[in-house]
């Protein structure tokens, strides 16, 4: 296996073979030079026996990528593991320095730290916890480099997308938020960076990272209503002058892909007529999908997968990350399959044979039947939220310039300040043609 670190890569792509067709074998023009990010220690690190989140998950997609044989297709990345300092760039020192100290041998002696970071339940104290959280991290901020360096078009981190931590506190299993940081380092260089998150949760800690500014329009598509985190709902749209540039579409139980789809690719696409953003940030979180243990969607990898290939098809620099998804055996084939449809590779619904077989019986196939349970969403409820978000984007001056920078909003301080991009024309976009963003696969 070829792992070469961020540092070591200077001659961009020239051994890539490039994945250039949609999963259904029709032709994509643009040719996609895709990296991927993998710490091959990040299995090993243990929530505890009892707890239901299991990193172990990516290292189950690993195995299938690699006996799939499309590793070949793409860049692979160990990640160059990020410091602390790194991390103190969206949380606060406080939060940080804690998190550095903290572990099974001295936990009980930092009771009182462990309530005001909310550290210990949901989100629990166990050996190698910092490291863990540098090394899902430094997948996410090195990706992010790699995008700003034009190494790559499509960046993904499967171990990320912890979207609830907040700046000084952990929340739903999350204790540092990747996204936030890799955002950050994509505002160095772009000027307008779009974040989208199909996760059954609301993103809540990245929108509120970024809720005074327009310099990141966030997305999420989540079940609202008796459900965690508990925010999200239509009417948070930011405030200041991020008002208008936070989107949110709630849910009920039950939502199936035709009805997801139709939904997820207006949004979109009028996203991308009014924001035009320069950059996305894709958050996969696969507890949307039909049986995940904490979930209640019903979507199949086929309709979860044909949003991460819609968005795919703007061709705008995008990292993608994974997110949640407690149903092991179908997190992992949808991020495998999810791989091969960035890369436009065809892959068997037999599923090759790895050490993890055992997971995937009595089938042992790689796509997943959603069940028969009823959607909650109608038709007349999907279609009034979803004129009201196109009514939101509507409204919006067209396409934020330059004078959006001095987003820091004194009262609102677990907010991030943003610093002057480093270069890039904001008045330079790429057009999409409306053929290639409805390009969908069987
Ligand atoms: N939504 C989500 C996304 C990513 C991670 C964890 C979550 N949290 C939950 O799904 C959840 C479920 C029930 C109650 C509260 C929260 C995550 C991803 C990688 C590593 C750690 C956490
Ligand atoms: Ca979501
Ligand atoms: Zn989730």
């Amino acid at each position: 296996m070829l792992f070469r670190s961020r540092t070591m890569d200077t001659a961009a792509g020239e051994d890539i073979i490039n994945g250039n067709r949609l999963a259904d074998g029709s032709s994509d023009a643009q040719k996609r030079r895709i990296a991927y990010y993998y710490d091959p220690e990040i299995g090993n690190y243990n929530y505890g026996k009892h707890h239901c989140w299991k990193p172990h998950r990516v290292r189950i997609v690993h195995n299938l990528l690699v006996a799939y044989d499309i590793c070949k297709e793409m860049d692979m990345f160990k990640p160059t593991m990020i410091d602390y300092k790194d991390i103190m760039r969206f949380h606060s020192d406080d939060y940080v320095n804690f998190l550095r100290v903290i572990n099974p041998d001295n936990a009980a002696s930092m009771v009182k730290q462990q309530i005001q970071f909310n550290v210990g339940d949901d989100s629990p104290v166990f050996d190698g916890l910092f490291d863990y959280i540098c090394s899902y991290c430094s997948g996410s901020i090195g990706g992010a480099c790699r995008l700003n360096e034009g190494l790559s078009d499509i960046v993904i981190n499967w171990s990320g997308g912890l979207h609830h931590a907040k700046k000084s506190e952990a929340s739903g299993f999350c204790y540092v938020n990747d996204i936030v940081l890799a955002i950050l380092e994509l505002l160095k260089k772009y000027t307008r960076v779009l974040y989208i998150d199909i996760d059954i949760h609301h993103g809540d800690g990245v929108e509120e990272a970024f809720y005074t500014t327009n310099r990141v329009m966030t997305v999420s598509f989540h079940k609202f209503g008796d459900f965690f985190p508990g925010t999200g709902d239509i009417s948070d749209v930011g405030y200041g002058e991020g008002k208008g540039y936070s989107l949110n579409f709630p849910l009920r139980a039950g939502i199936d892909d035709a009805a997801f789809v139709s939904i997820f690719k207006p949004v979109i696409a009028k996203v991308m007529e009014r924001y035009q953003p320069e950059a996305i940030v894709l958050q996969c979180g696969a507890d949307s999908l039909s049986g995940d243990r904490l979930g209640c969607f019903n979507l199949s990898l086929k309709g979860h997968a044909e949003c991460v290939n819609f968005v795919r098809a703007f061709n705008k620099p995008t990292l993608v990350l994974g997110g949640g998804g407690y149903t092991v055996r179908n997190v992992s084939r949808c991020w495998t399959y999810e791989t091969a449809v960035i890369l436009g590779k065809e892959v068997k619904n037999e599923l090759p044979f790895t050490d993890y077989l055992e997971y995937f019986g009595p089938d042992y196939s790689l796509q997943i039947t959603p069940s028969n349970m009823e959607n909650m969403n109608t038709k007349n409820y999907l279609d009034e939220h979803l004129h009201m978000l196109l009514d939101q984007l509507q409204s919006l001056e067209a396409v934020p310039g330059l004078q959006i920078e001095s987003a820091f909003h004194p009262k609102t301080p677990d907010r991030v300040k943003l610093e002057q991009p480093e270069e890039g024309n904001p008045d330079e976009h790429e057009e999409v043609t409306k053929k290639e963003a409805e390009g969908e696969f069987a």
